[in-house]
């Protein structure tokens, strides 16, 4: 049905019997149906007990949990908006994005009650619970006195489910809006297209303050009544051990590159699984082709953005919009998805022709509603015919396969995490006797790209690495952190006196590999 609750498209997914197993997780405890449905109503009715206005921000830092799941869905139930955020970050960054989400409720780690709190009250937020990986917390212990029913909150198609902040290539971040239908049309779609079945289970081991962890492998399993076998952190021996249990593995191509690296997989081993999917960061041809020997699998890489959530996918089974066409081809995204209009373009008004390199551009369900309280950078980033501009660079061959082969925007992917090298190097300028920094991305053999700092000193200065890194880790989300520092003599410009990162890119790129 169109033009409802997210929260309800879920539930009405769940089994008939609410007895069986929806979760399972890695420390042996398990969650029915039943669990999952009285949880999320209890939370929601403490959220519809503080009074918040409709369509509130609920920001949320805390570890890895089946009950901060339960946060999220209880937050589309009472008809909030759900503001995940990840636990690397540090003070700075937290205050950045709770000053501007203002949101009305804060949950974090009892561990940083102290400093979260602190921002948060400064903020104006009237509500900041905490919530342990262990189930500890004033936000189970509040939820504890409501009941365990409560009827969703009407919501639409249009209405605001989430805001994921994704930062940019130039000023602070930016907060995606993405609504109910966004997500439930994504969801729905996927569950055709990846063919779920009715047997299906799902090893969920990725973060879930991030569209691949938070939606794409939550909604994916809920959305057709699957057990997911949970682990509260990626463990490869782990997850490989479970293998037999389930049929459906989502990961960032780094866990399948530590899987790779584990005698234990076999063939055998992964002869139940039905499903491996990559996506988030590129899979290099020889992850793709060396999972395909090793377990007899291939994998199906798919392509997405906080802000579109997923866009493309090489074919689960045959795809009779492109002839049929079953193969997933390695280097590829796949195809757009069904509902999603892809374009490849010379520049915002003018397509390439047919099989040549341009700016990818995307339309659809899926697609964000804009950038919170920021409706210039939205305008800027859709063009006068309403297409979103991705900044990723592609191109579409004859059969129809989407390619990525860069971007526009300068981003490096690590581990399949962001880092926008305009936020690392204006850190590293503000550092005492530093005059200029160039952060790149070169190949590393387990993150797939990893960030190295070239950095000029002051005349006179002098900067020591080591002293650079230290300082960035008292400021930013350990990911963020450049792998390596290079203080120099100067960096390499065009004759307009812009860095050429390119050549920088050439020159360390061996640094890792
Ligand atoms: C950890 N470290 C990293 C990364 N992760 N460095 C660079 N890139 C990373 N991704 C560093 C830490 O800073 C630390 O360094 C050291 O590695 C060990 O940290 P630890 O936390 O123990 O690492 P880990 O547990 O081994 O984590 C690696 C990981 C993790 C499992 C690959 O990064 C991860 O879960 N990545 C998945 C990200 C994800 O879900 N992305 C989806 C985004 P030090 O010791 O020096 O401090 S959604 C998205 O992109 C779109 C929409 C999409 O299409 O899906
Ligand atoms: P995020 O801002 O975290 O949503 O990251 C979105 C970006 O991740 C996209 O714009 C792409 O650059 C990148 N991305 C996601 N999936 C893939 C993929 N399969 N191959 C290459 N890049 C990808």
């Amino acid at each position: 049905m169109n033009n409802q609750n997210l929260f309800v498209a879920l539930r009405d997914a769940f089994p008939a019997d609410l007895d069986q197993t929806a979760v399972e997780t890695d420390e042996g405890l398990s969650y029915s149906w039943r669990d999952l449905d009285r949880a999320t109503a209890m939370v929601a009715n403490l959220l519809d007990s503080l009074e918040l206005p409709a369509a509130s921000r609920i920001a949320v830092q805390v570890e890895k949990s089946v009950e901060a799941m339960v946060l999220y869905l209880a937050t589309l139930r009472a008809g909030h908006v759900f503001l995940p955020l990840n636990t690397a970050y540090q003070r700075g960054e937290i205050e950045y994005f709770i000053g501007n989400a203002e949101p009305a409720v804060v949950v974090c780690s009892p561990k940083n009650f102290g400093w979260v709190s602190q921002i948060a009250f400064t903020a104006g937020t009237k509500h900041v619970f905490t919530l342990g990986e262990d189930r500890s917390g004033s936000l189970l212990e509040r939820a504890a006195h409501h009941g365990n029913q409560h009827t969703p909150a009407v919501r639409q198609d249009d209405d605001l489910a989430a805001i994921l902040y994704t930062s940019g290539t130039t000023g602070r971040s930016k907060g995606a809006m993405l609504t109910h239908g966004n997500m439930r049309s994504n969801a729905e779609m996927l569950r055709a297209y990846w063919q779920w079945q009715p047997d299906d289970v799902l090893i969920h081991a990725l973060p879930i303050f991030h569209v691949h962890g938070l939606f794409v492998a939550i909604h994916g399993a809920l959305i057709n009544g699957s057990k997911m076998i949970w682990m509260s952190r990626f463990d490869p021996k782990q997850a490989i051990a479970r293998f037999p249990d389930a049929t459906v593995f989502m990961g960032v191509p780094t866990l399948y590159v530590r899987m790779l690296a584990e005698p234990s997989l076999t063939p055998d081993q992964a002869a139940h699984m039905r499903l491996f999917i990559s996506g988030s960061a590129p899979l290099l041809i020889e992850t793709f082709n060396d999972w395909q020997t090793r377990t007899g699998h291939t994998i199906l890489e798919r392509y997405g953005m906080s802000e579109t959530v997923m866009l493309t996918s090489n074919p689960c089974g045959p795809d009779a919009r492109y002839g049929g066409a079953t193969e997933r081809r390695g280097g590829t995204v796949g195809f757009p998805l069904p509902g999603v209009t892809l374009r490849v373009m010379e520049d915002d008004a003018k397509p390439v022709p047919p099989g040549e390199i341009g700016g990818i551009q995307v339309q659809g369900p899926n697609v964000f509603k804009g950038y919170w309280r920021m409706p210039e950078k939205t305008a800027e980033e859709f063009t006068a015919d309403g297409f979103f501009k991705t900044g990723d660079v592609g191109r579409v061959d004859e059969r129809g396969y989407v390619t990525i082969v860069g971007r526009s925007k300068d981003l490096i992917i690590s581990g399949g995490y962001n880092v926008y090298p305009a936020e690392i190097e204006a850190a590293i300028n503000d550092m005492p006797g530093v005059m200029e920094s160039a952060v790149i991305g070169v190949p590393h053999p387990d993150f797939g790209e990893v960030g190295v700092a070239v950095i000029i000193a002051r005349p006179g200065a002098a900067v020591n690495p080591d002293q650079v890194i230290v300082g960035l880790k008292s400021q930013l989300a350990n990911f963020k952190i450049p792998k390596q520092c290079h203080v120099v003599d100067e960096l390499p410009r065009n004759t307009m006196g812009k860095v050429q990162k390119n050549l920088l890119r050439e020159q360390y790129r061996g640094a890792f590999v």
